[in-house]
């Protein structure tokens, strides 16, 4: 790669109508970011602030990117995967003044490049999903993060890898934890993944859901959120565990509770949801139904044995889109979605707008504090306060038109008082 300074690179610039289309269209189901874009473009709240996000070059991501420039941010983007950028998106932000430098399916070497050009303009605050730009400022920029008063951070394995570094000491300044508030994960997981895995399901296959047997493995919030979302289109839901409470938990809930070996058997459609490897594997496909599906939803692609099924199978074609059909050798196929890879991202669209509404309003106010409260945050990794969980939460349920309690200040005292037994 060259080294000349360049005000954007993206795949093609004649994508922008398109992409100015989607985050339109974005806006349109982002509505408690949009209020605070405007309530902070109009106290100007991060004048000054040169912020560089390394974040996937999304839709959603452009309606925060929007909203950081209205708040009187100077930016600089980057992608966080090579393979979530969405050209369109990142020629309607290039063509909109942002520089930018994420196309789809870059190399290893240009990611980096790409992040060391937002570095160029030399941040006050970084934004990251996955850490990789706060790890670029610490270990091949050092003498950038004396400029930086602080960084936010998406993702839990992005947070676990912050912690380790503050551990050890070798953070250098504060970031934000924006992952662990409650209107991020509980949301992305139950709601966001539960709608968009069976939405890739869908798209990936078309087929009815209504009284098949929906076989979801692991009970989490993803795995709960996808086994909620079947049963509501009227699949037969069985989940597998490994861990008692959870078990219990999908019990209690209604779903039946099986082990794979006996749900492998009857089960139409097949989804992990647990963050383990081989949760299918060869014995589990030697006993499926002739026509059986099966994805995965969780973070890596190695839940679903493939290399085991291709040991099995006599062919393998493409059928359809993110849909491969094994037929095995006495004569039963089995459909594989996406690969293996998370259903819901490469087969759909991830998590809904109103969904990343909440996660990247966590971001923008994480931001407005760091650039407000400046040298005052310890370094170290922060949780977001939980008053501003309840204040999306809050902002959210005005937007949706619904209106809830408060406490007397009658109530207020007997909640606090422990002076009287109850
Ligand atoms: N996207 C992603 C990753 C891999 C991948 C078909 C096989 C995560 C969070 C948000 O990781 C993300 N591999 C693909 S497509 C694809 C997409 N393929 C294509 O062949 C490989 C990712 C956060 N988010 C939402 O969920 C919604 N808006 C957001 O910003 C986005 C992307």
């Amino acid at each position: 790669m060259t080294d000349v300074k360049l005000p954007f690179k993206v795949a093609d610039l004649g994508l922008a109508p398109q992409g100015h289309l989607k985050i339109d269209w974005a806006e349109a189901r982002m509505p408690v970011l949009m209020a605070l874009r405007e309530e902070h473009a109009r106290r100007g709240s991060l004048k000054g602030m040169r912020v560089a996000g390394c974040l996937h070059v999304t839709k959603e991501t452009a309606v925060l990117v929007r909203t950081l420039v209205a708040a009187g941010a100077e930016v600089a983007w980057s992608g966080c995967n090579p393979l979530s950028t969405q050209d369109d998106v990142a020629a309607a932000l290039a063509d909109q003044g942002v520089p930018i430098y994420a196309w789809h399916g870059m190399s290893t070497e240009e990611f980096y490049w790409a992040i060391d050009r937002t570095l160029d303009f030399q941040p006050t605050l970084t934004l990251d999903d996955g850490a990789d730009l706060i790890f670029s400022v610490h270990n091949r920029h050092p003498e950038l993060a004396k400029g930086v008063i602080g960084g936010t951070e998406e993702t839990t394995t992005g947070v676990h890898r912050l912690r380790a570094m503050a551990a050890a000491g070798a953070l250098k300044y504060p970031v934000i934890a924006v992952n662990d508030a409650e209107t991020k994960w509980d949301f992305d997981n139950v709601f966001g993944t539960g709608q968009s895995s069976i939405d890739g399901i869908l798209r990936a296959t078309s087929v009815l859901l209504a009284g098949k047997n929906f076989v979801v493995a692991g009970f989490g919030h993803c795995g709960w959120g996808c086994a909620m979302r079947a049963h509501g289109l009227g699949a037969n839901v069985i989940c597998t565990e490994i861990k008692p409470t959870a078990a219990l938990k999908a019990v209690l809930h209604g779903f039946r509770v099986l082990p794979m070996d006996e749900a492998a058997r009857i089960g139409d459609i097949f989804i992990t949801a647990t963050g383990m490897k081989d949760v299918i594997v060869t014995r589990h496909f030697a006993s499926m139904k002739d026509g059986a599906i099966v994805c995965n939803t969780g973070h890596y692609d190695c839940e679903v044995n493939l290399r085991e099924l291709a040991a099995l199978a006599s062919g393998v074609r493409e059928i359809r889109p993110n849909c491969e059909e094994y037929t095995l050798r006495d004569g039963r196929r089995i459909y594989v979605l996406a690969k293996g890879r998370l259903v819901n991202l490469a087969a759909a669209e991830g998590h809904p707008s109103e969904v990343m509404d909440m996660s990247f309003a966590n971001q923008f106010l994480s931001l407005i504090r760091l650039a407000r409260e400046g040298r005052g945050l310890a370094v170290g990794v922060h949780d977001i306060p939980e008053t501003q969980d309840q204040e999306l939460a809050g902002l959210k349920l005005g937007t949706l038109g619904v209106g809830i309690d408060a406490l007397t200040p009658e109530q207020l005292r007997y909640r606090d008082d422990y002076t009287s037994g109850t």
